[in-house]
């Protein structure tokens, strides 16, 4: 096929008068858009069959692509659809599953006159002329001296039905209304999963960034389902806000829709989590080498009638070293020491000089902090670092690989030990936090010794840390993040 070097903008119209007429101009549809950009297409028509009466009606549609084509080659192209379809080419003007014309190319083109050539009969087809109205309404075609719009207006379109809301159903009744047969209320009905691209608004700048999210509603014992007619319509509406609007950081976003959830199920409690990648620039420790990593930033927001309660967090991978395993090594090189014939006081020193080996994993570290004095999670992923044994790098030069190794066992951390690290840094970093403000630090180690995974977690209000870090009082309190979301009464 000889392909134009350059872009073509072209108008089809598809019809179809035989079996699954929609269905079929929408496999016509996917078979052009392989081939070519589909840029618009218009609403399904339903249009009285022209030429031989006797025939069923049709649905037509018209689309405009973006092709590389030529008249000529775009011709034989939609030939090859429809065959491919199924039509047989012998009753031309009678009933078909399927029918596209290239009606004509938009763009005047260097390439001669073939492209401004007009499908023929273009000016007394209203079942063309309708449809295309829709989507090249100011358009003049080859060989016309009106637009699009103008010859429409002009036309008898008697035979001519747009199609409403054609791939919805009417529902006869609103089957998640009725009373479910236990009446037991389920504490969160939603959807996990969902993803999306968000738009994240930073000094007047749009980034992109890739998010999974969950949002759920409370379901009253007496509904069978979350208002389904209202959830989808939230849904709808969320996505369209989270894919057109944009929010200064996740955890706006997740209680913006953490509050339209709960008012469209009449003020109920609502909760919604999202999980974002965030690049951050960071340099290497000894060649200084620019890097990008990329974190888990988490926006959570609960919601119920007036009251809100937000948190932002973040999930960050470090390397943890075995303090136990170490310390069986210490011991061992000990008597390896002793035995070979250094003196106490040489083996303690050597046992303080060189690195000892243990075993080393990667470990997940999460830092929720949830409350009114927002924290920027950028911020939490170093504190996160910092509470482990090591930071890791994505990239990293022999002498940087060095670098880590040796930092990490020289400061051998338990998973308890870098949740209660990661406590200490916040509370130092941020003397100012009020009281009343929630954290949650969870550290999961990925044994590398084991198959199973060290996991330690510790999720409260500072107030109650602050008194058994800095005060010494052991707590009674230990409030979940699930509990703290539901109490909330600050906005
Ligand atoms: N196509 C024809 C002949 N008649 N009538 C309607 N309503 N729609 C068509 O697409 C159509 C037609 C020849 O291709
Ligand atoms: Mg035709």
């Amino acid at each position: 096929m000889k392909n134009s070097p350059v872009l073509q903008r072209a108008y089809l119209l598809l019809g179809a008068n035989l079996g699954d007429r929609q269905g079929n101009i929408l496999r016509a549809l996917q078979l052009i858009g392989g081939r070519n950009m589909i840029e618009e297409i218009s609403s399904f028509y339903e249009t009285m069959p022209a030429g031989h009466q006797d025939q069923p009606w049709f649905i037509n549609l018209a689309c405009r692509i973006e092709t590389d084509m030529d008249p000529s080659d775009l011709h034989r192209f939609v030939k090859s659809v429809e065959l491919l379809m199924g039509r047989d080419d012998h009753n031309k003007g009678f009933p078909r599953p399927i029918d596209i014309d290239v009606l004509f190319y938009e763009t005047a083109s260097p390439l001669g006159d073939g492209f401004r050539k007009t499908y023929p009969g273009l000016g007394e087809r209203a079942f063309a002329i309708a449809p295309l109205a829709e989507i090249a309404f100011g358009i003049i075609p080859p060989g016309f001296t009106k637009n699009v719009g103008e010859i429409a207006k002009e036309m008898d379109m008697s035979g001519i039905r747009r199609v409403e809301n054609s791939l919805r159903l009417k529902l006869e009744r609103d089957i998640q209304q009725e009373n479910p047969r236990v009446p037991a209320s389920l504490s969160r009905v939603g959807v996990t999963g969902l993803k999306r691209i968000l738009r994240i608004e930073n000094g007047g700048k749009v980034s992109l960034f890739y998010a999974e999210m969950d949002l759920f509603a409370w379901l009253g014992p007496n509904q069978a389902g979350v208002h389904m007619s209202r959830f989808s319509d939230v849904l709808e509406d969320l996505v369209e806000e989270i894919t057109l609007e944009a929010s200064p950081n996740i955890e706006t976003l997740a209680g913006r829709l953490a509050r339209k959830i709960s008012l469209t199920q009449q003020g109920g409690r609502s909760e919604v989590v999202i999980r974002a990648k965030f690049p951050i620039r960071k340099i290497t420790p000894i060649s200084g080498k620019n890097v990008e990593e990329l974190y888990t930033f988490i926006g959570i927001s609960a919601c119920a009638g007036e009251s809100q309660r937000t948190a932002v967090g973040v999930e960050v991978e470090g390397m943890t070293v075995c303090p136990c395993a170490q310390d069986m090594v210490r011991s061992h090189s000990r008597k390896l020491l002793l035995g070979d014939g250094f003196s106490e006081e040489e083996t303690d020193r050597i046992l303080g000089l060189v690195p000892l080996a243990s075993h080393n994993q990667r470990g997940r570290g999460t830092l929720l902090v949830g409350g009114n004095r927002p924290l920027k999670a950028e911020h939490l992923v170093h504190i996160l670092e910092a509470s482990m044994s090591s930071e890791t790098y994505e990239l990293l030069k022999r002498p940087d690989e060095f670098f880590v190794v040796n930092k990490a066992h020289k400061n051998p951390m338990f998973a308890e030990d870098v949740v209660r690290e990661v406590l200490r840094n916040l509370l130092d970093m941020y003397p100012d936090l009020h009281d009343d403000t929630f954290v949650l630090v969870r550290q999961e180690n990925l044994e590398s010794i084991h198959q199973h995974n060290a996991f330690a977690e510790r999720s409260g209000t500072l107030k109650a840390i602050r008194s058994e870090i800095k005060q010494g009082f052991s707590s009674v309190e230990d409030l979940s993040l699930q509990e703290w979301l539901k109490g909330g009464k600050d906005r």
